[in-house]
C-alpha cells in the first residue's frame, strides 16, 4: 500500500508514501482513486487532501514504466475521479511537484504548497508531451503564455512565482500536511465547494503566429534540434480552441507518439544513465563510511583552482584557497570577486548571497592551511615533479582521514599518486572549465585508489550538484581520449584535406553541438590543447600528423580568441570568427609535409568522420575498462564536451545508427582514410555481428 486515506475531523488527507521520490506508478493511482471515491461516498467526509509523506509530493510518472503499456487505473481516469469530486480536494504540495504529480495538483480543486516547493512541467527535458491532462489544464489556470514558458523551459518555479501566476492558492509556512489541512478547514469554513479546473476556459484565443515565434525565441536555445515543441503548441491551440475532452484525447495521441521518439528515448537515457553512474559496480555503498566534506583546502588559484573554490563555496563548503605567491593569489581572488559580482549583475544570485560565498573562501601563501581539511584538491600547473613534490608535502600537513585530490589532465595518477604515503587516499577530481559551471566531474581512480576514496568522489560530486563519472587512469581519461584521438584528431585531418574550418563547423552545429570543434578550439585556447598532448604523449605515442596544425598554431602565437586569430580570425573585442587566408596557407604547406592529398568532403561525411571515431574511441575504451558502461561515457559526452542530449551521447547514438551501419561506414571511410585510427574496436565489431547494442552490453554488465 502506498496511500494512506486519514481523517482528521471531517477532512480526509490521501497521504503517499512511495520512496524515493513519491513517483507515480500504478499502485499510486490506484491509491489516489480509491480515495477520491472514499471521500466522494462517505458522508462524514467534506472535503479531501491529496498529500505526501517523504522529501516531496508526486514528483511525476514513474519513468521506469512510461514506454510500454501503462498498467490500470490510467491517469485520465484517477485525475477525473478527483475533478469530479462532489465535494472539495485540495493539494497540499511540498518539495518538487513535478510533471504527472502537478498534473494530479491541477485536477485538484485548490492547490497549496509550502514555501520552499518548486513546481514544474520537466517533460520537454524528457521528451515527452505530458499526457495527464497538463496541457489542457495548464492554460486554463495560467494563460497561455505562461503555460507555454512552463511547458517549453521545463524549468520549475518557486511558490511565490506560482502564487503569482494562479497555479496555486496559498502558501504554507510550515508542513504541508498540517497546514493544507488548516487551509481546507478554512476553505470550508468559507462555505468554498468544488472548483474544477476543466470547467475554466484558458485565457487567450488560440495561439497566432506571433505567439509561436515569441514563444520559440525565448527557448531558443534550448529548443535547438527539438521536435517535441511542436506538439506543446499543438496541444495549447487544442486547449484553446476546443472543448476539454477533445483537447485531452489530441493530447494522449500526441503524448503516446512522443513517447516513441527517438528524442524522448534518448533524453530519458540520459536521465537514467546520469543516476546510475552513481553506482560503481563492484563497489557497495555500504561497505565505507563517506564522511561530508566539512572544509576544504585548493592548492593553485589560477584558471581552475578559483573556478574549483567557488565550486565548493556554492555548495557552502569552507575553502582555503592556497597560492604560492602573493601576487598570484590576489590574482585568483580578483577574479573570483569579478565572478560574483557578474553573477550579480546578471541576476543569477543576489549581493547578499555573494558576500557569504565569497566569505567562504580564505586565501593563503601556505599548504600549512589544508590543516583541517577533509579534502584537498591541488589545481597547480601542469608539471608531474611539482605535483608530486606538492603531494608529498601535503602528506606531512593533512588529517589521516583527507582526500587527497588533483585535478591533473593528462598526468598518470598512479603515478603521481606514488608521491603520497597514503595512495588509497588520492583520486583524481577532473574538473572541467569553468569549474564553477560545468557539470561534468571525472573521477579518476588509480592503481591504489581505495574504495571509499571513491565513494567520496562521488559523494561530492553529488553535493557539488555535478555529475561524477568513474573513469579509469589512462590516456586523457575518458573525454579527452575520445576528443583528442577521435573528434578534433579527425577535425584536423580534414583541414588538412582542404577542408573550410567554417563548413566543419556548421555541419557539427547542425548535428546538435552548441559550437563546433574548430570554435571550441579557439575559444577554449590552441596553446591549452598543445600543452595537454605534449604531457600525453609522454604518456603514449600517436602517430602524426595527429594535431599538426594546432600545434603549428601554437608555435605561431595563433592562440585563437584571446589573440585574435587562430583557426578563424577575431575584429578586436569580437568573437565573431571571420576565415583566415594565412590558416589556409598554413594548412597547404602541413598538408604536403605530410603528404596529404586535398579532396572534396561531403557534408555527411563531414559529420560521420566527426561522430563515428567517438563511437569507436569510446568502444575502445570500454575494451580497455576504462568506463564501466557505455551510458557513462554518454554522460561525460553530453554533460562536459556538448554533445546534444537529445540524441542520448554518442554510444547511444551509435545504437540509434545501427552498430552494423556504424562498422559498414568505418571500414568505406578506412578504405580512403586514416587506416589506423578507423580501425575498428574488437567490442564494436563484435556486438555488429552479433546483432546487439551498446546498451545491451551495459545490461549484461549489471547482472
Ligand atoms: N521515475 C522513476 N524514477 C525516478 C523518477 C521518476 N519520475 N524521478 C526520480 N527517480 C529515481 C531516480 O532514478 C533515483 O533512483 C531516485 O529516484 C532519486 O532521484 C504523465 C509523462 C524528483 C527532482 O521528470 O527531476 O510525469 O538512481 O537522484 O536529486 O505527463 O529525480 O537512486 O535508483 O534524481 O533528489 C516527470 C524526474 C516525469 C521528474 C529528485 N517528472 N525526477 O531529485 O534525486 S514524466 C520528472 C527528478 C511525466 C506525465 C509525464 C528528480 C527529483 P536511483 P534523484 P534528487
Ligand atoms: P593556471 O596556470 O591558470 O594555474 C595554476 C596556478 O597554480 C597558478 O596560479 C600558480 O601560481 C599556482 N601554483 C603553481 N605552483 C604552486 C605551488 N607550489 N603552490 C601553490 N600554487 C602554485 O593553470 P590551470 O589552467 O588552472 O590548470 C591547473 C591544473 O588544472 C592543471 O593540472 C591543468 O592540467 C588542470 N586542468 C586545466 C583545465 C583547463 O581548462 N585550464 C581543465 C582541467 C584540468
Amino acid at each position: 500500500m502506498s496511500v494512506f486515506l486519514e481523517k482528521r475531523g471531517n477532512i480526509a488527507v490521501a497521504l503517499v508514501d512511495r520512496p524515493p521520490v513519491n513517483a507515480i506508478d500504478a499502485e499510486v493511482r490506484a491509491g489516489v482513486l480509491r480515495a477520491a471515491r472514499e471521500a466522494a461516498a462517505d458522508p462524514t467526509i467534506h472535503a479531501l487532501v491529496v498529500a505526501c509523506r517523504g522529501r516531496t509530493f508526486l514528483s511525476g510518472a514513474d519513468l521506469s514504466e512510461l514506454g510500454s503499456t501503462i498498467p490500470p487505473p490510467g491517469y485520465a481516469e484517477v485525475l477525473q475521479a478527483l475533478e469530479d469530486c462532489p465535494k472539495p480536494v485540495v493539494a497540499a504540495m511540498h518539495g518538487t511537484p513535478l510533471g504527472g504529480g502537478l498534473e494530479l495538483a491541477m485536477a485538484c480543486h485548490y492547490r497549496c504548497a509550502a514555501r520552499g516547493t518548486r513546481l514544474g512541467m520537466p517533460e520537454i527535458t524528457l521528451g515527452i508531451l505530458p499526457g495527464a491532462g497538463g496541457t489542457q489544464r495548464l492554460p486554463r489556470l495560467v494563460g497561455t503564455e505562461n503555460a507555454l514558458d512552463l511547458l517549453l523551459s521545463g524549468a520549475p518555479i518557486d511558490a511565490a512565482r506560482a502564487l503569482g501566476l494562479g497555479l496555486i492558492d496559498e502558501i504554507i509556512e510550515g508542513d504541508a500536511v498540517d497546514g493544507g489541512v488548516e487551509y481546507t478547514r478554512r476553505l470550508l469554513a468559507s462555505g468554498a465547494g468544488p472548483r474544477p479546473t476543466a470547467s475554466r476556459a484558458a485565457a487567450g484565443n488560440g495561439l497566432d503566429k506571433q505567439a509561436i515565434e515569441a514563444a520559440l525565441e525565448r527557448h531558443a536555445r534550448a529548443l535547438r534540434g527539438r521536435t517535441t515543441q511542436n506538439s506543446v503548441f499543438e496541444a495549447i491551440r487544442a486547449a484553446t480552441q476546443q472543448p476539454f475532452e477533445e483537447g485531452l484525447k489530441l493530447e494522449a495521441r500526441l503524448s503516446a507518439e512522443s513517447l516513441e521518439t527517438t528524442e524522448s528515448r534518448a533524453l530519458r537515457h540520459v536521465f537514467f544513465a546520469e543516476r546510475a553512474c552513481g553506482r560503481v559496480p563492484g563497489i557497495d555503498p555500504a561497505s565505507a563510511h563517506v564522511s561530508e566534506v566539512r572544509r576544504a583546502a585548493v592548492v593553485g588559484a589560477g584558471t581552475m583552482g578559483s573556478g574549483i573554490a567557488m565550486a565548493l563555496a556554492d555548495a557552502g563548503i569552507p575553502v582555503a584557497l592556497v597560492e604560492k605567491d602573493r601576487a598570484a593569489l590576489d590574482r585568483g581572488l580578483a577574479s573570483i570577486r569579478e565572478n560574483y559580482a557578474q553573477s550579480v549583475q546578471r541576476g543569477r544570485i543576489d549581493e547578499a548571497t555573494a558576500q557569504a560565498r565569497q566569505a567562504l573562501i580564505a586565501g593563503s601563501l601556505s599548504p600549512e592551511a589544508a590543516r583541517d581539511a577533509d579534502l584537498v584538491i591541488e589545481a597547480v600547473f601542469e608539471d608531474f615533479e611539482l605535483k608530486r613534490s606538492l603531494l608529498s608535502q601535503l602528506d606531512a600537513v593533512v588529517k589521516p582521514e583527507t582526500i587527497i585530490a588533483t585535478n591533473t589532465s593528462s598526468l598518470s595518477l598512479t603515478g603521481l599518486a606514488a608521491a603520497s604515503h597514503h595512495p588509497a587516499r588520492v583520486i583524481g577530481l577532473h574538473f572541467f572549465s569553468p569549474a564553477n559551471v560545468m557539470r561534468l566531474l571525472e573521477i579518476v581512480r588509480g592503481k591504489e585508489t581505495s574504495d571509499a576514496t571513491v565513494l567520496a568522489g562521488l559523494a561530492l560530486a553529488k553535493k557539488l550538484r555535478k555529475v561524477g563519472v568513474v573513469v579509469g587512469d589512462g590516456f586523457g581519461f575518458v573525454g579527452n581520449r575520445m576528443m583528442l584521438d577521435g573528434y578534433f584528431r579527425e577535425v584536423e585531418l580534414m583541414l588538412l584535406q582542404g577542408v573550410e574550418p567554417q563548413r566543419i563547423d556548421s555541419v557539427m552545429e547542425n548535428f546538435g553541438f552548441a559550437m563546433g570543434p574548430n570554435r571550441v578550439n579557439d575559444m577554449a585556447g590552441i596553446d591549452v590543447g598543445t600543452r595537454v598532448r605534449a604531457e600525453l604523449l609522454r604518456r603514449e605515442s600517436r602517430p602524426p600528423p595527429y594535431h599538426a596544425v594546432s600545434d603549428a598554431l601554437t608555435a605561431l602565437g595563433h592562440l585563437g580568441q584571446k589573440t585574435g586569430r587562430g583557426i578563424y580570425r577575431y575584429a578586436p573585442g569580437s568573437r565573431a570568427p571571420m576565415p583566415d587566408a594565412e590558416l589556409s596557407q598554413l594548412v597547404r604547406a602541413l598538408a604536403d609535409k605530410y603528404g596529404i592529398a586535398r579532396r572534396s568532403v561531403s557534408d555527411q561525411e563531414i559529420e560521420q568522420r566527426c561522430v563515428l571515431p567517438l563511437i569507436n574511441i569510446g568502444a575502445q575504451i570500454l575494451d580497455e575498462g576504462l568506463a564501466w558502461r557505455a551510458a557513462d561515457i554518454d554522460v561525460i559526452w553530453t554533460s562536459g564536451y556538448g554533445f546534444p542530449r537529445w540524441r542520448g551521447g554518442p554510444m547511444f547514438h551509435a545504437d540509434t545508427l545501427g552498430l552494423d551501419q556504424v562498422v559498414a561506414a568505418m571500414e568505406t571511410l578506412g578504405s580512403t582514410g586514416d587506416a589506423y585510427y578507423w580501425r575498428v574496436s574488437p567490442l564494436l565489431r563484435e556486438l555488429a555481428a552479433t546483432g546487439r547494442t551498446f546498451a545491451d552490453w551495459d545490461r549484461s554488465r549489471e547482472s
